[in-house]
């Protein structure tokens, strides 16, 4: 029997995380059968359809290979998982666009227990589109997002990132491990945004996590961003450091205006697509950028990206 696209997103509806694993398999599915299906799904976890945003919190873990991303995401998970808060991990995977694997060498997994249905860790691939996260991961992320209490991405990035996980994050924290410059001079040198939360991993090696916390912290406040937290963890088992960095990620949560973050990162996400499948020109026919950002500001604010996206289409159809 062919899954039922509809079935499958009203159950993440009712928050039955059971759903999860065939919700995301339909929409990696990318048949036009598949496509017909993961449509319903999505239409089932929109806005309009949950009566809102989506309660979940969501949250970017970014940072160069290598940082301790994957490490530090299994001692969250455990410490989320002991306050009985249900997670889900998409992990997006880069090594498709690398020629060589050896970066990745000593890459550790996130550890988990597959019998317990409260958690659901995926790996994505990144897709080839520059700027902006490949669809298949925002519709995951949406369709996650209306079962789950958090749904982290992880992504591999530095400065500039080729993935763009502040398309589909509430709150942005970036991982860097002791000794590494990069991050530093990046932020330094305005190439990098400043991010919500900053983590400095592998406090066990001893001083030069700290000395790393301090000059990040000090960049921070030369940049006029004092209050960004930045917070050094050790991921190993005792963890240390990961209740505080819990703390932040819900501090910078509650502080936002979750409903205008989404809303505007729906509307970008549409015109990104947009323009990657129609191209620049498709855009100056609807009057540019900044004409179509103005076109969905009017639209209905509980339509998802894909449903804003078809708008665009649709109005480039009529004026051409
Ligand atoms: N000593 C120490 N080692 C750590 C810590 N966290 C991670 N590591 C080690 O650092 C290496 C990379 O860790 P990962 O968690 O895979 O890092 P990642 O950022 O997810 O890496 P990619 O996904 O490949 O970009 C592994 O060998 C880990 O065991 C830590 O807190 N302390
Ligand atoms: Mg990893």
């Amino acid at each position: 029997m062919a899954v039922d696209g509809a079935t499958l997103g009203r159950r993440l509806r009712e928050r039955d995380t059971a759903a999860a694993p065939a919700a995301l398999n339909l929409i990696e599915d990318r048949s036009p059968a598949g496509r017909e299906q993961a449509a319903a799904l999505l239409g089932e976890v929109s806005p309009g359809a949950l009566g809102g945003e989506a309660p979940a919190h969501l949250i970017g873990v970014t940072g160069p290979p290598g940082a301790g991303k994957s490490s530090l995401l299994s001692a969250l998970v455990d410490l989320w998982r002991g306050r009985d808060r249900t997670v889900a991990v998409l992990a997006v995977d880069p090594s498709s666009k690398r020629s060589g694997g050896s970066l990745l060498g000593d890459r550790a997994r996130i550890d988990h227990d597959p019998a317990d249905d409260g958690i659901l860790i995926r790996s994505t691939a990144a897709g080839t589109r520059l700027g902006g996260l490949a669809p298949p991961t925002r519709e995951a992320t949406q369709a996650l997002a209306a079962a789950f209490d958090l749904v982290v991405v992880e992504t591999v990035g530095v400065g500039q990132s080729e993935t763009d996980v502040e398309d589909v994050s509430d709150t942005v924290a970036v991982v860097v491990q002791p000794g590494s410059g990069d991050t530093l001079q990046f932020l330094k040198a305005g190439i990098m945004e400043v991010p919500d939360v900053l983590v400095v991993t592998k406090a066990d090696q001893g001083g030069t996590a700290l000395r790393a916390r301090r000059d990040l912290a000090g960049a921070l406040g030369a940049l006029g961003c004092p209050e960004t937290p930045v917070l050094a963890v050790s991921s190993l088992p005792p963890p240390t450091g990961v209740e505080e960095l819990v703390e932040a990620l819900e501090a910078h949560r509650s502080r936002l205006d979750v409903r205008a973050v989404r809303l505007r990162a729906r509307r970008m996400a549409a015109l990104a697509d947009f323009t990657a499948e129609h191209g620049e020109r498709a855009l100056r026919a609807l009057g540019g950028r900044r004409a179509a950002e103005a076109y969905l500001a009017d639209q209905d604010p509980t339509l998802d990206a894909s449903a804003l996206g078809g708008r665009l289409e649709q109005r480039a159809r009529s004026s051409a």
